[in-house]
């Protein structure tokens, strides 16, 4: 039996050769050749082999083979997945925080993406202008297309001509103390909207998987501390009230039609592009702009309200895992952490060497008729079974959003970029050259 005698190759001999010897053990004598290195790379038990003309029946030549034909079948199959039939998404609510982040993630996973979005007498594309393709591109991934959940007729049109393989429910009227002064509208769209919805995929007769953005505020006035897929809802807004009938006409049309319908109990979460007049954002603009001079005062409502604060772009990656199951199911998705409106103040002013006590004031207009006290979520489901978890901290999705606001707010004023970070991150206030800016007219950029 011959034997291997080479020593084994390093990844930068790869298609080099080299004079070798094999000892034939039963005839013990020696034979000369020249060995090949093919493969090399950064697991060497796996991908490094060797030739020798003679070695077809040695065993080591075997086992080489079949770690080579293993090598082979893996990039065999590579470019048959990636020419698989481009998967297709439809986004509602693409315009909102989540839509863009979601867009974004599903345009770097390949997906053709079709966004639903609304009319409006203003551009309400800022969140997705820097991915906004030109519909005149040949091949643009990305495309708009007017409708409204609102309208049937326009959700049945578009599910026939795209015919998506993933719909993702974000649209709604999403702001919990709004709802309580348009509660008939919330209705229409948070919770009649999806039915529209469901109801367009099977009159359309196709099976796309559908994600439902269902809410942590369905807890409301919460029946267990954490709160999991078990927890009893008891919403206290029309809005959360909305999100119920969602909830439930999602996991019914599952039920009856068969249909693949998840539903995503997502626990708040934030980010620079995080609406204005959510308190997270509301906090992190006005820092920024009193730091800058331009606001004085902030006026809030509850400032001990508790919840459990994460980062959008963690979350719109455990949307799309919960439609590559085989089965569907409910998750929730939450940090596990909770922060008082306060402990955010803290944060946010804090990044600013402010002290917020001196700026806040509080607005009875911003008090809800009924509070949600506490909202803390245990996603242990959604860690276990999509293998998904929360990569940033509460204190630096404050500090991002701080940053990112006095960026943005400082360029407004005086079309520099004002932001210096330090090591953790943190801004860096430097009145002296802000003044220097400003009068001498130099363009400073950190
Ligand atoms: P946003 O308020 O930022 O976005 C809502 C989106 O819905 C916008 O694109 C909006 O369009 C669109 N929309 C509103 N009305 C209609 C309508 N009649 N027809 C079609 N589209 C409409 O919300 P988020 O991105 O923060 O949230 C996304 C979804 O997730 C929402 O359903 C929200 O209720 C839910 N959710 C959010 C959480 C969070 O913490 N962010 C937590 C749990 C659930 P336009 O830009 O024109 O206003
Ligand atoms: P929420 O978020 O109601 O939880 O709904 P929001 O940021 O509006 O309020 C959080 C808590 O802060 C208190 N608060 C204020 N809120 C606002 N908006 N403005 C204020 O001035 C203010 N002062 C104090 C609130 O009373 C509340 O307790 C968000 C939305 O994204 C929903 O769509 C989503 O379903 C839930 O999160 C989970």
């Amino acid at each position: 039996m011959f034997y291997q005698n080479g020593k084994k190759g390093i990844p930068s001999e790869i298609g080099k050769k080299f004079p070798d010897e094999c000892v034939d053990k039963r005839r013990n004598s020696r034979k000369s050749f020249t060995k090949e290195i093919l493969i090399a790379g950064t697991k060497p038990e796996r991908e490094r082999l060797f030739t020798c003309p003679w070695h077809i029946n040695c065993s080591l030549y075997r086992k080489n083979r079949r770690k080579k034909s293993f090598i082979m079948n893996r990039r065999k199959n590579r470019p048959k997945k990636e020419l698989a039939r481009e998967r297709v998404a439809l986004i509602t609510g693409i315009t909102g925080q989540d839509g863009s982040y979601l867009a974004e993630f599903l345009l770097i996973k390949g997906y053709r993406v079709y966004g639903l979005m609304r009319r409006s007498s203003s551009f309400n594309t800022g969140r997705i202008d820097h991915i906004y393709q030109d519909p005149h591109d040949p091949n643009p991934r990305l495309q708009l297309i007017y409708g409204d959940l609102n309208d049937a007729s326009s959700l049945n049109k578009i599910l026939r001509s795209i015919q998506p393989d993933e719909i993702y429910n974000l649209g709604a009227q999403s702001h919990v103390r709004v709802s309580f002064d348009v509660p008939e509208y919330t209705a229409e769209i948070t919770g009649i909207g999806t039915l529209r919805l469901l109801e367009a995929i099977r009159d359309s007769g196709i099976q796309p998987k559908f994600y439902q953005a269902a809410s942590s505020e369905m807890f409301g006035k919460v029946q267990a501390i954490p709160q999991n897929e078990q927890t009893p809802f008891y919403p206290r807004s029309p809005y959360g009230v909305a999100k119920v009938y969602a909830y439930w006409i999602t996991v019914n049309y599952r039920e009856a039609y068969n249909l693949f319908a998840c539903n995503g109990i997502l626990f708040n979460h934030e980010s620079p592009r995080r609406g204005e007049t959510f308190v997270s954002r509301k906090i992190t603009k006005a820092a920024a702009r009193i730091k800058l001079g331009i606001q004085k005062e902030l006026f809030l409502g509850n400032l001990e309200a508790r919840r459990d604060w994460g980062f959008a772009g963690d979350y719109v990656e455990a949307m799309w895992l919960m439609l590559q199951q085989n089965e569907a199911r409910d998750y929730v998705i939450a940090t596990g952490t909770h922060y008082s409106v306060k402990d955010l103040l803290n944060v946010a002013f804090g990044v600013l060497d402010l002290d917020w006590q001196e700026y806040v004031k509080i607005d009875a207009r911003y008090y809800r008729p009924t509070e949600v006290d506490l909202l803390v979520g245990d996603s242990q489901k959604a860690r276990t079974q999509l293998g998904w978890q929360p990569r940033m901290s509460f204190q630096d999705l404050i500090r991002t959003m701080v940053n990112a606001d006095l960026e943005e707010e400082s360029k407004r004023l005086y079309g520099i970029n004002y932001v210096m970070a330090d090591s953790e991150g943190s801004a860096i206030y430097e009145p002296n050259k802000l003044v220097e800016a400003v009068d001498g007219g130099h363009s400073l950029k950190w």
